[in-house]
C-alpha cells in the first residue's frame, strides 16, 4: 500500500513505482494517443517473486485494467510475443517482460537481439543480484573473479539499443524516462533492458507525485533536409529506370497509401523486402512483389537494369540485395529514404533521413507531371505477366504422394480474407511466402520476422499479433523444426483464451537447410530427423515423432491432413472453431518453389576432398563474380 509520507510525494518501492509508471506512458502520433506499454509478460523466480510480482499483483487487485499480467512459458517466447505485438502495432505500443535472474534472465537474449535487428521496442526487466552484495552469490549468480561488478544481465547489452542498472532508487526516474525515449524513437528503437537488483526491486522511496502522472511521449515524423531532398528529386528525375524497394519502414509509417499514389502519379514500379511485403497490392500494375534471394522474376528482372534504386525504409540485408549481385547496372545509384542515418547511407545512396510518409509525400508534390517512360511501363507488365505464368503454374502443380509446401501455401492464401494475418519466420516457409503469397492490400496482413529469421517465433508472434488485433484471423506457418524450438506458448494461448490458427508443415525435419547443403555440396548433412544407424550415422529411419500429438496434449484443438483435400477441410473447420487449432500437414520436403533467378552469398570450402563441395565452389566463384560493392 502506497502512504503519503509529504506533500508531493508517494513512498513506494522501487519495483511499485516502476509498474505504477508504466501503466500511465503513452504514444502519440498524428494526434493519436496510445498506451506504450499494453501490459507485462512474466515468468516469476526468487529474481522478480517479492519484488516486481508483489508490485503487479498489488496492481493487479486495485484495477486489473492497469498493466495486466500474463504469464509466459518461456522467457524467449514472450519477448517474441512482445515484438509482434508492436509490429502489429506501428511500434506505438508493446508490452514490458519481466525475469527472475540468471537463466530467465540469459533466455531474453535472443527475443531481445530480434526485438532490435527488427527495430520493435521491447521493455526488458530481468531481475539482477543484489546491488548491496550482502547476500551473493545468490543462486544461480555466474560470478566473475574479475569483478564484481558483472551479471549475465551484461549479455543484454549488446543485444540492447539502451541497458541499465538500477542500483539505487534514486536511479530509477532518469533511467526510466532514458528507457521511454528509446523505445518511442522511431530511429533507435529496439529492446531496451532495466536491470533490477532483486534487494532494489524491493526497497522503498519518497517518489514525486509527477512521477506518476499521465506522460505522453510524441512520436514524431522528421522531415527531409531540403538539400537531401533536391538531391533525391533530381537522381530521380534524370534517372530512365527507376526503382522502388519498400522496407519495413513503409508500413511503420503507415506510409502505404502516399506510396501507392506517388507509384501511380509517376510510374515508378514497387518491389518488397520480407518487412515491406503487404505495401503494393499483388496485383497493382506497379506491384513486382519480392525483391532479392526470395524475390520473384519480374522483380529482380527491373532490378538488374535499374539505373535509379530509392530504397524506402529498408536496411539494404543481403537477401534484399541478392547480396549484392540484384542491383547489376554498372552505373546504379540508390536514394534511402530512412529515420534511421545508419541505413539511409548505405550503397553510398542519397541520403534522405526522413519519415518514409513524410518524405513520400514531399516528394509527390515536387514530382507532379513527371513520369516514366511508356517503355519502361510495357516492360513492367510483362515481367509481371511472365511471373504470373510462373506462379500460377507452381500452385496448380499436383505433387504425389504428399502435397508440396507450394500447394499448401497457395490453399491457406485462397482461405484467407483480406484482413487475415499470416506469420512465419525461419525455414523454407519465409522464401516462399515472399516470392508466392498474393497481399490483397492490408499492409498487417503479412507478418514474416525475417530479420533475425528466429525459429521459434512463430507461434509466440503469432500470439502476439493476435493480442495486437483480435478482431483478425491470425494464421501461423510453422515448420516440423520451428515447432520443436519453441511451441509451448500453446499453453499460453489457451489460458489467455487466444485463438490462433497454427498450420504445422511437417517435412522431416529442416528442408530449407538440407536444400540449401545439397546446393552448395554438403549433401543434406545433419538436416533431417533420422535414427542412428548401424553405419554411425543420422541416416537411419524416419523418427517416430508425433508433433500433432504433442499440440494436442498442450491443449490445443488438432487437426491431421495428408492430403490437400484434408487439408482444405481441416482449415475451414480450424477457421469455425473458437480457440486455438493447429492443423498438422505432411508435406514432401524435396518439392521446391520457382526460381526467382537471384543469388545468395553462403561460401562453400575453397578445398575440399568432397566431389559435391569442389562442384559446388565452382559454383560458387563464378556467381561470386557478379558481386558488387554499391560505392
Ligand atoms: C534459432 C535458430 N536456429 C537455427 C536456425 C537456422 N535454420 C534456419 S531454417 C532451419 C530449419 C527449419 O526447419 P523447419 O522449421 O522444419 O522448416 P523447413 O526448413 O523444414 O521448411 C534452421 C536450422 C535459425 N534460423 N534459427
Ligand atoms: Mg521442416
Amino acid at each position: 500500500m502506497s502512504t503519503l509520507t509529504s506533500p508531493g510525494t508517494r513512498r513506494l518501492t522501487v519495483a511499485q513505482a516502476l509498474v505504477r509508471f508504466l501503466a500511465v506512458q503513452h504514444t502519440e502520433r498524428d494526434g493519436v494517443e496510445h498506451r506504450l506499454i499494453e501490459g507485462v509478460f512474466g515468468i516469476f523466480g526468487h529474481g522478480n517473486v517479492a519484488g516486481l510480482g508483489e508490485a503487479l499483483l498489488g496492481l493487479e487487485l486495485a484495477d486489473p485494467t492497469l498493466l495486466p499480467y500474463r504469464q509466459a512459458r518461456n522467457e524467449q517466447a514472450m519477448v517474441h510475443t512482445a515484438a509482434a505485438f508492436a509490429r502489429m502495432r506501428d511500434r506505438l505500443s508493446t508490452y514490458a517482460c519481466t525475469t527472475s535472474v540468471g537463466p530467465g534472465a540469459t533466455n531474453l537474449v535472443t527475443g531481445a537481439a530480434l526485438a532490435t535487428v527488427n527495430r520493435l521496442p521491447v521493455l526488458l526487466l530481468p531481475g539482477d543480484v543484489f546491488a548491496t552484495r550482502t547476500a551473493n552469490p545468490v543462486l544461480q549468480e555466474l560470478e566473475d573473479p574479475r569483478s564484481m561488478d558483472i551479471s549475465v544481465n551484461d549479455t543484454l547489452r549488446p543485444v540492447s539499443r539502451y541497458f541499465d542498472r538500477v542500483n539505487r532508487p534514486e536511479q530509477l526516474p532518469a533511467a526510466l524516462l532514458a528507457a521511454m525515449r528509446v523505445l518511442t524513437d522511431p530511429a533507435d528503437t529496439g529492446a531496451v533492458t532495466l536491470a533490477l537488483p532483486q534487494d532494489v526491486q524491493a526497497e522503498a522511496w519518497d517518489w514525486p507525485e509527477e512521477l506518476f502522472a499521465h506522460r505522453v511521449w510524441h512520436v514524431p515524423r522528421p522531415r527531409a533536409d531540403r538539400e537531401a531532398l533536391r538531391r533525391a528529386l533530381a537522381a530521380i528525375t534524370s534517372a530512365e529506370r527507376p526503382l522502388i524497394v519498400a522496407g519495413g519502414g513503409v508500413t511503420y509509417s503507415q506510409a502505404t497509401d502516399p506510396l501507392r499514389q506517388f507509384a501511380h502519379a509517376t510510374g515508378v514500379p514497387v518491389a518488397e523486402t520480407q518487412a515491406g511485403k503487404g505495401a503494393m497490392p499483388h496485383d497493382d500494375p506497379l506491384s513486382l512483389g519480392a525483391v532479392g534471394a526470395t524475390g520473384t522474376s519480374a522483380a529482380n528482372l527491373i532490378a538488374a537494369r535499374a539505373d535509379l534504386v530509392i530504397g524506402i525504409g529498408t536496411r539494404w540485408s543481403d537477401f534484399t540485395t541478392a547480396s549484392r549481385t540484384v542491383f547489376a547496372d554498372p552505373g546504379v545509384r540508390f536514394v534511402n529514404i530512412n529515420v534511421a542515418a545508419f541505413d539511409a547511407a548505405k550503397h553510398a545512396g542519397i541520403s534522405v533521413v526522413a519519415d518514409a510518409r513524410a518524405a513520400l509525400e514531399e516528394l509527390s508534390a515536387e514530382l507532379e507531371g513527371w513520369t516514366t517512360s511508356t517503355a519502361y511501363r510495357a516492360e513492367i507488365a510483362d515481367a509481371r505477366a511472365q511471373w504470373e505464368q510462373k506462379l500460377a503454374a507452381a500452385c496448380h502443380f499436383a505433387n504425389a504422394p504428399l502435397p508440396s509446401q507450394i500447394e499448401v501455401i497457395a490453399a491457406v492464401n485462397d482461405a484467407v480474407d483480406p484482413a487475415d494475418v499470416v506469420v512465419c519466420a525461419a525455414g523454407s516457409m519465409p522464401g516462399d511466402l515472399h516470392k508466392l503469397w498474393r497481399c490483397k492490400g492490408d499492409p498487417k496482413s503479412y507478418h514474416v520476422e525475417y530479420g533475425y529469421s528466429c525459429m521459434g517465433y512463430e507461434i509466440a508472434g503469432g500470439l502476439g499479433v493476435k493480442l495486437a488485433a483480435p478482431e483478425r484471423e491470425v494464421y501461423v506457418m510453422v515448420g516440423d523444426g520451428s515447432y520443436l524450438m519453441l511451441a509451448q506458448e500453446i499453453v499460453t494461448a489457451v489460458a489467455e483464451g487466444v485463438k490462433l490458427i497454427v498450420v504445422l508443415v511437417d517435412n522431416g525435419g529442416y528442408a530449407s537447410i538440407g536444400r540449401l547443403s545439397e546446393s552448395l555440396g554438403s549433401q543434406r548433412f545433419g538436416t533431417a530427423y533420422r535414427y542412428r544407424a548401424a553405419s554411425g550415422r543420422l541416416d537411419g529411419g524416419a523418427l517416430p515423432v508425433d508433433l500433432a500429438a504433442n499440440a494436442a496434449s498442450l491443449g490445443a484443438a488438432v487437426e491431421r491432413a495428408t492430403d490437400l483435400e484434408e487439408f482444405e477441410a481441416a482449415l475451414a473447420r480450424a477457421k469455425k472453431a473458437d480457440r486455438i487449432t493447429v492443423v498438422h500437414v505432411t508435406t514432401d520436403p524435396l518439392a521446391g518453389a520457382p526460381d526467382g533467378g537471384a543469388w545468395w552469398d553462403v561460401p562453400v570450402a575453397q578445398v575440399s576432398e568432397l566431389e559435391s563441395t569442389i562442384a559446388a565452389r565452382s559454383g560458387y566463384e563464378e556467381a561470386k563474380k557478379a558481386q558488387r560493392p554499391y560505392l
